[in-house]
């Protein structure tokens, strides 16, 4: 297992790569162009100075997060070939400078989606929480509340100028449901899983946040079922997954250890996003720290489970609380995850060994 961290960049993210680098046990940076719009392809000029400026700091620039997949791509438009080019072009150019997992995902219009995102904890710290009643009936509301609460930071998979365009979105969205956003996945990864292949870089989708279909939008990545079904659109360990604990974790219906058993064992998981959640009601939970007794995942057993079926990928402590009065961009904060990374790294070593 190696310990990696996710990073915003020097021109976007407060936190310094020296003070990752000083979080004991971590040796990966998670990385991303944010500069490059989605759908064009990333120049391997930027990519370089990416990989040296992490590399300055003496860490590892193995995951890329993420390589977000164009809108005509996700509707299945035919514009989408063009796409498709600039995206093995990107996997070709990340894979010269040594990159081995690109995590994705295929969520129409919102990446993650939360009601609040500082929920006060009663420890005077503050976390992103989800609660079904708060969601609200105008999508457009909910950006615009999203957008008010990040404290001026960019947020992932909210990238302004999408959101901007919502209603044209929306619209563009209507006839796409479960099974063609299924098929348009497939079509994606039956033109670019050979280029993986020949690059020797895997694919890692990240499951929808929540797993959920939410404003009518389709969602493909909820639960074990639907990675089944994934796995089989293209077979190859190229075609893998992140697992994010958090997401999948918040059906209370997947059996979270027993969904990492399984796919690291098949080598489909080279990607792991160790997150805790707290369930406020069948429906309703808030992100916590990552202690098991903080929220409702057994962090144990988790980890046990990438242990006992021998994973030797990359994991990331992911969103976290904001504590200590940081000025953060919500659930990416330097302490709560670096406290998160040294409690899993604490867990390892015990259960390695045990
Ligand atoms: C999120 C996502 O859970 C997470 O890691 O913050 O934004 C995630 O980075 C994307 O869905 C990956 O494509
Ligand atoms: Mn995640």
């Amino acid at each position: 297992m190696e310990m990696g961290f996710r990073w915003f960049g020097s021109n976007d993210d407060p936190i310094k790569l020296q003070q990752i680098k000083q979080i004991p046990g971590m040796t990966q940076v998670v990385g991303a162009l944010f500069d490059v719009p989605v759908g064009e392809v990333w120049p391997k000029e930027k990519i370089a100075s990416l990989k040296k400026e992490i590399n300055d700091a003496g860490l590892k620039m193995d995951v890329i997060e993420s390589v977000n997949i164009h809108d005509d791509i996700k509707i299945g438009k035919p514009s989408r070939d063009k796409y498709i080019e600039n995206y093995k072009e990107t996997i070709r150019n990340l894979s010269e400078y040594g990159v081995k997992v690109i995590c994705y995902n295929f969520m129409p219009v919102f990446d993650w989606l939360r009601t609040d995102l500082q929920f006060d904890l009663p420890d005077g710290s503050n976390v992103m929480s989800f609660e079904l009643d708060k969601l609200a009936s105008d999508p457009q509301e909910m950006i615009d509340r999203v957008e008010s609460n990040s404290k001026g930071y960019s947020l992932p998979g909210w990238e302004p100028e999408r959101l901007s365009e919502i209603k044209r979105l929306f619209d563009a969205y209507k006839d796409v449901d479960e099974q063609k956003l299924t098929e348009n996945l497939k079509y994606f990864l039956d033109a670019i899983i050979p280029v993986c292949e020949e690059c020797d870089v895997r694919m890692a989708m990240h499951p929808d946040d929540p797993p959920m279909p939410l404003f009518g939008l389709p969602r493909i990545y909820k639960n074990r079922e639907d990675m089944l079904k994934i796995e089989e659109l293209h077979e190859s360990k190229y075609n893998g997954f992140t697992i994010c604990t958090g997401s999948l974790g918040e059906n209370p219906d997947n059996d979270v250890p027993a969904i990492v058993r399984e796919f690291v064992k098949k080598d489909r998981a080279p990607f792991i996003h160790t997150r805790n959640i707290k369930f406020t009601s069948k429906t309703d939970f808030h992100e916590s720290a990552h202690l098991s007794s903080e929220g409702s995942l057994d962090m144990y057993e988790i980890m046990k489970a990438m242990h006992d079926s021998g994973f030797d990928g990359y994991v990331r402590p992911d969103h976290g609380r904001n504590i200590w009065g940081e000025s953060d961009r919500p659930g990416y904060g330097l302490y709560d995850r670096a406290l998160g990374a040294t409690y899993l790294n604490g867990l390892w070593e015990a259960i390695n060994k045990a």
